[in-house]
């Protein structure tokens, strides 16, 4: 069969700060490839509408797949799939990813009738029989685990055995040389872990995955990372080198390979804490850039996300980032209470301190706990302000003020790192990325206005809107646990936490429904 996989288009980090490849289409596009179908795969941050449907037109594929990890592209899939349906009624339509596993049913109803099938949880198990299913003509789809269909849901979700199974089909996109963060231009990604044993209240990761940690083997990553032909390596997992063995392990095989990259990762400070002689290796091997998600700058934030971890340490964490030599970016939430001074204590802080601040907003994301304990307060239910650089809560300041102060706060981080002090600095890696022909770090430099800008933020919230996500059902006064997992969880045993780790966390079950 002919297939076509999608990854819908940019969001607003992408315009300014990276992009990056569809690693999940990727590995989907493998497991479909693995059974004889012939897969294209496009990706509309770097390719328009038109090119898409030129591609409809050529290869009349028989299934169509889009991903769906962002709730802001909702209403741009469900428009395409509407258009697919036009143009080849016979094209059956799914889509996967981590928010339309949170909110299935909601596509079916909005795309009324154009999508076929929603695939809940990771997409490499399930897609197999539901393209058989598609080539037997076989129009129930209802028996495929994680299926959810006009006329039911299918049986829950499994995990995939071993993540070692498919190698990501990278060869498939067309343009691979948009894809980059910061100075890695071009940037390739790859993945070593999958899930999370922390269970931060804003977060869906740990949801997703029902809690479990699973590694790939060093040889298979180790395997994939030869492969890869461009210098900087996003590695996507969410809190990186959670094990110190695998950590460890991995990097010595890389050494062994004399494997020479710049790398990115993402991690927790009292990981880095832990594991400081894996970090200590990886700098030696390249790590180049380090994103530790601190949120908040106050224990009573740090308890109200349920971090898991105090301040001292966090600060801690970055004092030993900053002895290794690796830039660090932070992640802090503002919350929408935020009044004018509490914003300027912010500006303050992040202008005393060397890392990159990255400002986001808090946003009940469905599949997170906070979805259930806060979205009756949301302000508007429009998709595409779900980004976590809107406002969907009730502001304390008037929303144009609020949004005047964000913007503010962030262009004082920008300016603090793109100003012309830092641009010296940068000059030399900018020359040599022009010189390559790459131009994504460059443009990336002066587009920061023209995207951040507190009255475009505003105009968003005028605009009119085709589709509303639908609320959780009525709040009790515990979360019960089936309204947070997707995936059954297996306890310790899917965690494959080592010891350390464990102190950590908390060793609660929590049953699933599905
Ligand atoms: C890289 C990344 C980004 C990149 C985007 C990269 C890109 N081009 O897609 C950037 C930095 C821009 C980004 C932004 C955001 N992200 Co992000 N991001 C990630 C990250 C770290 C890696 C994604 C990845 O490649 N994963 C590895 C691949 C293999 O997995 P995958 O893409 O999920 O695909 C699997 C399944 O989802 C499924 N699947 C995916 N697509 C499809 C399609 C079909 C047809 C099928 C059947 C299945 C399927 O099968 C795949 C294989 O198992 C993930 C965390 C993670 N470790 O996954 C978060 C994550 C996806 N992001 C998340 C969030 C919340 C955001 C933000 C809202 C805020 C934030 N935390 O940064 C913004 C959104 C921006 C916006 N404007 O809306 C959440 C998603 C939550 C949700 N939807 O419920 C995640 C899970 C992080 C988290 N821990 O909460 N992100
Ligand atoms: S530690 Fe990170 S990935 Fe894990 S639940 Fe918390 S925010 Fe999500």
């Amino acid at each position: 069969m002919n297939v076509l996989l999608v990854h819908p288009g940019p969001l607003m980090y992408t315009k300014i700060y990276l992009r990056l490849e569809p690693l999940g289409l990727e590995l989907i596009a493998a497991a479909a490839q693995a059974l004889g179908h012939n897969v294209t795969l496009i990706d509309l941050q770097v390719e328009s509408h038109a090119d898409y449907v030129c591609l409809l037109r050529e290869r009349r594929p028989d299934a169509v797949g889009f991903s769906c990890n962002y709730l802001a592209n909702v209403p741009e899939i469900v428009d395409l799939a509407k258009l697919t349906k036009q143009l080849l009624p016979h094209c059956a339509v799914f889509v996967g990813g981590h928010s339309a596993s949170f909110i299935a049913n909601a596509l079916l109803s909005h795309a009324e009738g154009a999508i076929d099938c929603v695939l809940k949880g990771e997409g490499e198990s399930a897609v197999a029989p539901l393209l058989s299913a598609i080539e037997d003509r076989d129009h129930t789809l209802r028996s495929i685990p994680g299926s959810v269909t006009a006329a039911g849901e299918g049986p829950p979700v499994r995990m995939i055995d071993s993540l070692d199974h498919y190698r990501p089909a990278r060869d498939l996109l067309r343009h691979r040389r948009k894809y980059f963060i910061g100075v890695l231009d071009p940037c390739a990604s790859i993945e070593f872990t999958r899930g999370c044993p922390w269970d931060c209240s804003f977060c869906s990761a740990w949801t997703f995955y029902g809690r479990s940690y699973r590694t790939r083997t060093p040889d298979a990553i180790v395997d994939d990372l030869a492969r890869i032909r461009e210098p900087g390596v996003f590695i996507v997992d969410d809190v990186a080198f959670i094990q110190a063995k695998q950590g460890l392990v991995i990097g010595e095989a890389i050494a062994r390979r004399g494997i020479k990259k710049q790398y990115y990762l993402e991690t927790r400070g009292d990981v880095l804490l832990r594991n400081k002689e894996v970090f200590r290796l990886w700098k030696s091997l390249g790590l180049a850039y380090m994103f530790v998600g601190i949120e908040a700058i106050d224990e009573e934030g740090l308890a109200l996300y349920r971090k898991r971890i105090t301040l001292s340490k966090n600060f801690e964490a970055l004092e030993f980032a900053r002895s290794l030599g690796i830039t660090v970016a932070i992640n802090l939430i503002a919350d929408p209470a935020w009044d004018r001074r509490r914003f300027e204590v912010i500006r303050q802080w992040c202008l005393e301190i060397p890392e990159i601040v990255n400002i986001s907003v808090n946003t009940p994301y469905p599949g997170t706990e906070t979805w259930h304990t806060e979205a009756r307060r949301v302000t508007t239910r429009d998709y595409r302000l779900y980004d976590i650089q809107h406002a969907v809560l009730p502001t304390t300041l008037p929303l144009p003020e609020f949004y005047g102060e964000l913007v503010k706060t962030q262009q004082v981080l920008n300016h603090k790192h793109l100003g012309w002090t830092a641009l010296k600095s940068t000059a030399r890696i900018a020359a040599g990325h022009l010189l390559r022909g790459q131009t994504n770090f460059v443009k990336m430099l002066w587009k920061f206005n023209s995207v951040y800008n507190p009255q475009l933020q505003l105009a968003d919230h005028a605009r009119p809107v085709s589709f509303e996500m639908p609320l959780p059902p009525p709040p009790s006064s515990t979360i019960a646990p089936h309204l947070l997992y997707i995936h059954r969880t297996q306890g310790r045993v899917g965690r494959v936490l080592d010891d350390a780790t464990e102190e950590f966390v908390e060793t609660t079950r929590m049953g699933n429904t599905m």
